[in-house]
């Protein structure tokens, strides 16, 4: 069967972008459905949501790639932009892209960004430009992305379109007549977008007889098959059985099978510069098929025309540290599995670590706690792997004294790395700006809540008299618990946040530790800023004592700092038999009873003399 080969002038690549909620899934699947790409039957609410997290949460974690064709009619386009080179009715192969909302995710956001010549920029009705708004655009500016601009949601009451795209024009600098308006639910508006998507949006650039050259965006693993790359071909083209080199890995293999999204894999006989695709490999190791990576053809004629590595993507620095531990399994276990994910996931790192309670576990990298929590769960579902995670905390710099020697810098990602504080010159924490949109109403609490954070206030901008945008740089370590729930709790969920790495600034730290019965449990230790120690040695110690289950005899929970303490809690003695009301009747009962109890033990993890159950290590979570 011979393919029909595609005029790279009839390509079009495209991302939908947006803040969290906007509607970017909504939308896709109004274009999925008018374009016949997905059959009415199988189609679902935010078809392209497919892992079931996404689906349970409501939210897109992971970016998806989807191809559509498009019978693009210039009788039937509104859209009033010229562009005379566009025929009368025509063919178009779409690639889209839906991308995650969340600030965890920007990363993903990022890396779709590459890939595509225009993005969709997504703006809600009824909420107007949000923090991920600017911070989403702004990325997608820095490729010299061609922007189409859409107002969602039209059908809602409380829609004001009027007062959105003025906020469009003033403070995005986009002409008002550039603006579209759908209601993505309603299927309003939907063939107008891909309409302007394809006057707008050029057609991508690539020489299709230059050796083949392309950017690896994303990658899964198959057990069957090995690992699937997602490619963008920049230059040249590929087929089944070409020989490939990926350039940063210097790891050479066959292409076993290449193909597109339908968002399903669908295999195809080439794919040519300008789309869109998956290359299936064969590598069984993860680690050389990273994204980012060239991939290219591994006999080029040529020698003169050396590939060179594409710019390929920013190594993404993880923020947030925990340590993971199994319960169940052998750690070797939980290994493979964090490789795996790490493959889908390039802003997931680890490294191994030990501990004496705990034994051997990883040390892991992530970009924010729903970044954590959803590795958790995957690591829990996929691998069906019991877990035990410790406490969250961010990266410290420590100028340090040595013994006779000068002093040096060390960095640090756990409390319990930290140096004897005889050896401490000075602890650095890391700092973000920190970007907040909120109705003005709500300024006054919304400073209270940053001033208690010890956020240092830098600049408020009024993006109409009524909303305004507050600048400021705060410790990371104070947004990264709770801070957004405070923020929507104190603005009647209004206010909306973005923040980026800024760098790291001296502060007046201290370790915090948590004894139980005398024994000092170091996943449960935190670095405090010194002027809060004592307020969260008291709150740590009152929460514990509701989680840590009774024991056969008193049990103390002591806050400390260095010989210190600051706060303590008991714990009453208990002493029961859980069979005990079983006298009599059935035996099995009984061992019901007993091996639920057991059940129940493998999640509780021995310190000293007292079992602590997961809950505990995420204690300091929960405020
Ligand atoms: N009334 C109305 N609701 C919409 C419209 N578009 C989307 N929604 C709703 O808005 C919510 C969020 O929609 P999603 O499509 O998941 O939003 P998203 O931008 O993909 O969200 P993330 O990927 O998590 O950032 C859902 O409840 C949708 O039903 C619309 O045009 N009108
Ligand atoms: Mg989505």
């Amino acid at each position: 069967m011979s393919e029909k080969k595609i005029n790279q002038q009839n390509i079009r690549n495209f991302c939908i972008i947006s803040h969290i909620d906007h509607g970017k899934s909504t939308l896709a699947d109004r274009f999925l459905e008018i374009t016949d790409t997905v059959p009415k039957q199988k189609m679902r609410e935010q078809f392209l949501d497919q892992m079931d997290l996404e689906r349970e949460r409501g939210i897109t974690i992971k970016m998806q790639p989807v191809r559509m064709q498009f019978k693009y009619q210039k009788s039937k386009c509104k859209v009033t932009d010229k562009n005379s080179k566009i025929l009368n009715f025509d063919f178009y192969t779409l690639n889209l892209i839906d991308t995650p909302g969340h600030v965890d995710f920007t990363y993903e956001v990022s890396r779709a960004l590459a890939c595509v010549e225009g993005a969709i920029l997504l703006i809600d009705a009824t909420q107007g430009i949000q923090a991920q708004t600017l911070g989403n655009l702004n990325l997608a500016k820095k490729q010299n992305l061609k922007i189409i601009p859409v107002i969602n949601k039209i059908d809602l009451p409380q829609a004001d379109i009027k007062k959105v795209s003025a906020e469009i024009e003033s403070v995005l600098n986009i002409k008002k007549e550039e603006i579209l308006t759908a209601s993505a639910k309603e299927g309003r508006g939907i063939e107008e977008i891909l309409q302007a998507v394809i006057r707008r949006i050029p057609p991508p650039k690539g020489d299709p007889k230059k050796p083949l050259s392309c950017l690896i965006f994303d990658s899964i693993f198959n057990p069957y098959k090995g690992v699937i790359c997602y490619v963008k071909i920049v230059d040249g083209q590929v087929r089944p059985g070409d020989q490939i080199n990926f350039l940063a890995s210097k790891t050479f293999c066959d292409a076993t099978e290449v193909g597109y999204f339908k968002p399903e894999l669908k295999s195809k006989k080439i794919l040519q510069v300008g789309e869109i695709g998956y290359i299936i490999t064969g590598l069984k190791t993860v680690q050389k098929a990273r994204v980012g990576d060239t991939i290219t053809i591994s006999k080029i004629k040529d020698k003169r025309s050396k590939i060179k590595p594409l710019p390929g993507y920013k190594q993404i620095k993880p923020y947030v540290f925990a340590s993971i531990y199994t319960t169940s399994g052998d750690p070797q276990d939980l290994k493979e599995a964090l490789e795996k994910l790490q493959l889908n996931d390039a802003a997931l790192s680890f490294r191994s670590e030990s501990s004496p309670a705990l034994g051997m576990g990883f040390r892991c990298g992530f970009l924010g706690l729903l970044h954590l929590d959803i590795t958790k769960e995957r690591l829990c579902r996929e691998y069906d792997l019991d877990l035990v995670i410790t406490a969250p905390s961010v990266q410290y710099k420590i100028k340090t004294r040595g013994k006779g020697q000068g002093t040096r810098e060390i960095t640090i990602s756990s409390p319990s790395e930290l140096p004897p504080t005889s050896e401490i010159v000075n602890i650095y924490e890391p700092y973000v700006r920190l970007e907040i949109i909120t109705p003005s109403k709500y300024l006054g609490p919304i400073m209270k809540l940053t001033q208690s954070k010890r956020g240092k206030y830098k600049d408020t901008k009024y993006l109409d008299p009524k909303t305004c945008f507050l600048t400021y740089d705060i410790p990371l370590s104070e947004i990264i618990i709770d801070f957004y729930d405070q923020l929507k709790s104190v603005s009647s969920g209004y206010a909306s946040l973005n923040y980026e790495f800024l760098d790291f600034r001296p502060a007046k730290l201290v370790k915090l530790d948590i004894l139980v019965a005398g024994d000092k449990v170091a996943p449960l230790s935190q670095i405090v800023p010194e002027e809060k120690t004592y307020q969260t040695g008291r709150d740590l110690v009152q929460r514990l004592k509701n989680i840590i289950p009774q024991q056969l005899f008193k049990v103390a929970l002591q806050a400390t700092v260095g010989s210190r303490i600051l706060a303590r809690e008991d714990i009453p003695a208990l002493s029961k038999d859980v069979t005990a009301k079983l006298y009599g009747g059935d035996v099995t009962r009984k061992r019901k009873l007993l091996e639920k109890q057991k059940k129940g033990k493998k999640r509780l993890k021995r310190f000293g003399k007292v079992d602590i159950p997961q809950e505990a290590f995420m204690v300091i979570l929960k405020k």
